[in-house]
C-alpha cells in the first residue's frame, strides 16, 4: 500500500464550499476574521508569548534552531491546504483554522436533533462543553512533552522531520482548542487556556488529565505505536466531537482531522518499516523462527514478539482513553448534542436519540466475562471503543501481510479488550491477551511475556542510536518507499546547525 493510500484511508475529508485564504504574515494566521474582534485578538495575542515559552521549554529538545522541512496549513481547501518549506520550529505559523461553515447545518443526534446547530454556547451546557474542550486541548501539549527527547535518537532525518511535523501540528491543535475557550468561555476560558500551559505530562503534582498522556514515550518504537494507536483515539474522539451541535467545535475538529491522518501514517509506516528490516534480515541470515529472539537481536533488529508486546502496551493504555464503557457523562454529552458517535450523521439503523435502544457491553460478572445488553445511551463510550478497535485492525492486517510476504511465520494480533486496563469495566481484573481472567500470581508470572519487560526496554534503548546523515537509516528500520512531498531519498529534511 502506498503512502497516499494510507493517508486516504485515515483522512476524513473537509468539505470546503469555498476557499478561505489565510495571511501567514499575520501574528496569528487565521480564517476566523480575528481582526474584527479586537478583544479576542488581544486575549490570544497575550496568550501567544506564553505558548512560545512553553514550546521552548517543553517542545523538541535540541533542535529549536534547526531548519525543518515542515508542512504548514495555509487554508482549508482539501485540494491545496498546506505548503512545505524549511522553518525553524519556534517560527512555525501556528494558526486558527476552522473548516468552512455548512449553511443550514442541523444537529444530527440527541434531544435537540433536527434543530439548528448552535453558534454560541447554551448556558445549560457550558460546563460540560468546557470540560470536553479542556480534555481535548490537554492531550495536545501533553503528547509534545512526551516526545520531546526523541529528536536526539532519530533513526534518520526523514523520521526526525516527521516527529517535528507531528509536534508542531499538536501545537496547532492546542491553538484550536484555546481559540474556542478564549472566544466562548470568557474569564473561565482564559484561565483554562493558561492551565493548559501549566500542567506537565508525568508530573506528580500537576499532571496531564488523561492517563496515557502521563506515560513516557521513551523510544522510537513507542513513538510509532503511539502515533498509530493513540493518535487514532484522537481521530475517533475528534470525529465524535465533529458531530457536535456546537458548530465552532465541529468545524475546528473537522479541520484537525485532516492533519491527524498524517500522524497515523507516520505510526503505521514506522512499524511497517521496522517489520521490513527485521524480516528481510532474518531471511538473509537464515533465521526461520521469529521466536529465536537472541539471534534476531544480535543482528541489531527488533524481534517480532517484542513488537507485539509494545503494541499490547500501547493498545491497552489507549483503550483506557475512551473512559468507562458505561458512563453517565457520555450519556449526558450525547443527549445534549455535544458529542456524537463515530460517523454519527451517516449512521443508519437507529433514531440518533437512542432513548429505547440497547448495546452489548462486555462486563465482568461473578468472575466471568459476559456480554450484557445495556441502555445504548449509557454505552456510548463502549461503542466508540469498539469502533476504535475495529479501526485499528486495518493497519495490523497490512503489517501481517508484510510479514507473510517476507516469508516469516508470525501474526500480530490485538489483545482482548479487557487486557491491562485501569479504567472502566475491566479495571481491577487481571485479564490475559487471550481474554482469560487470571490470578494475581499468574499475572505476575506471565505479564513479562505480554508487556515489554525490563530486558526488552534495555534492548530497545541499546538500539536507539542517532542516524543523522542524509539518506541514511538506522539498522533496525527500512527506508520509506516515498519521500515527504516526493522529495528524493537523500533529501536534507532537517538542517541541523
Ligand atoms: N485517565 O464517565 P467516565 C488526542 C475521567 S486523544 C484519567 O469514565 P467520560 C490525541 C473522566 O475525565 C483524544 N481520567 O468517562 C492523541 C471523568 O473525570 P471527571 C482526546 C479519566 O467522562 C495523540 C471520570 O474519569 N480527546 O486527541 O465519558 C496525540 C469519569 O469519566 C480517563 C478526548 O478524549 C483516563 N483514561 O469520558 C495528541 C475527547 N478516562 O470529569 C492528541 C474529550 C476517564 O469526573 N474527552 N477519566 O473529573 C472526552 O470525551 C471524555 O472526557 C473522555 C472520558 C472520553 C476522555
Amino acid at each position: 500500500m502506498s503512502a497516499e493510500d494510507i493517508l486516504v484511508e485515515d483522512s476524513v475529508s473537509v468539505s470546503a464550499d469555498r476557499f478561505v485564504e489565510i495571511k501567514l504574515e499575520d501574528l496569528i494566521p487565521n480564517n476566523v476574521d480575528l481582526a474584527s474582534d479586537k478583544q479576542l485578538q488581544r486575549a490570544l495575542e497575550a496568550w501567544r508569548p506564553k505558548y512560545l515559552d512553553w514550546w521552548k521549554e517543553m517542545g523538541p529538545e535540541g533542535y529549536q534552531v534547526s531548519d525543518v522541512y515542515l508542512r504548514t496549513a495555509v487554508g482549508v481547501d482539501p485540494s491545496g491546504w498546506a505548503k512545505f518549506g524549511h522553518v525553524q520550529m519556534p517560527d512555525y505559523r501556528w494558526g486558527i483554522l476552522l473548516a468552512p461553515k455548512v449553511e443550514g447545518r442541523t444537529i444530527p443526534f440527541g434531544r435537540h436533533k433536527g434543530e439548528a446547530a448552535w453558534q454560541e454556547v447554551p448556558g445549560e451546557y457550558r460546563s460540560l462543553l468546557r470540560r470536553l474542550i479542556v480534555v481535548q486541548g490537554d492531550t495536545e501539549p501533553a503528547s509534545v512533552e512526551q516526545q520531546r527527547y526523541l529528536g536526539k535518537t532519530a533513526p534518520s532525518l526523514y523520521d526526525m522531520r516527521n516527529l517535528f511535523q507531528v509536534n508542531v501540528e499538536e501545537g496547532r491543535h492546542l491553538w484550536a482548542m484555546v481559540y474556542l475557550l478564549v472566544k466562548y468561555f470568557a474569564k473561565d476560558g482564559r484561565e483554562e487556556a493558561q492551565a493548559l500551559l501549566e500542567r506537565r505530562s508525568g508530573q506528580t503534582d500537576n499532571p496531564r488529565i488523561l492517563g496515557a498522556f502521563n506515560e513516557r514515550t521513551p523510544d522510537w518504537l513507542s513513538f510509532f505505536m503511539f502515533t498509530y494507536f493513540t493518535d487514532r483515539d484522537g481521530k475517533m474522539q475528534l470525529a465524535a466531537l465533529a458531530e457536535s451541535a456546537f458548530d465552532p467545535l465541529s468545524r475546528s475538529c473537522r479541520f484537525m482531522l485532516t492533519e491527524e491522518a498524517h500522524h497515523m501514517f507516520v505510526g503505521e509506516t514506522g512499524v511497517q518499516r521496522t517489520i521490513e528490516a527485521t524480516c528481510a534480515a532474518m531471511t538473509k541470515a537464515g533465521i526461520k523462527d521469529p521466536h529465536e529472539v537472541e539471534a534476531v537481536r544480535r543482528l541489531g533488529l527488533v524481534d517480532l514478539p517484542l513488537l507485539q508486546r509494545k503494541a499490547n502496551f500501547h493498545m491497552s493504555v489507549t483503550r483506557d482513553l475512551f473512559g468507562s464503557e458505561i458512563s453517565s457523562n457520555a450519556a449526558d454529552s450525547f443527549s445534549s448534542g455535544i458529542k456524537g458517535r463515530f460517523n454519527e450523521a451517516n449512521l443508519s439503523g437507529d433514531d440518533h436519540v437512542l432513548s429505547d435502544a440497547t448495546y452489548k457491553v462486555t462486563r465482568v460478572v461473578d468472575g466471568k466475562l459476559v456480554e450484557e445488553d445495556v441502555p445504548a445511551l449509557r454505552s456510548i463510550n463502549s461503542r466508540l471503543l469498539d469502533d476504535y478497535i475495529a479501526d485499528c485492525q486495518g493497519g495490523i492486517n497490512r503489517w501481517n501481510k508484510v510479514i507473510e510476504k517476507l516469508g516469516v511465520d508470525f501474526k500480530l494480533t490485538q489483545p482482548h479488550k479487557g487486557f491491562n486496563r485501569r479504567i472502566g469495566e475491566f479495571a481491577g481484573h487481571k485479564i490475559s491477551p487471550k481474554g482469560e481472567i487470571v490470578s494475581e500470581a499468574q499475572w505476575q508470572a506471565e505479564s513479562g511475556q505480554w508487556l515489554p519487560n525490563d530486558e526488552d526496554m534495555r534492548f530497545i534503548d541499546s538500539l536507539m542510536k542517532p542516524c543523522h546523515e542524509r539518506g541514511q537509516y538506522a539498522s533496525w528500520i527500512a527506508p520509506p518507499r516515498v519521500g515527504i512531498n516526493n522529495q528524493p531519498g537523500d533529501y536534507e529534511y532537517v538542517k541541523i546547525h
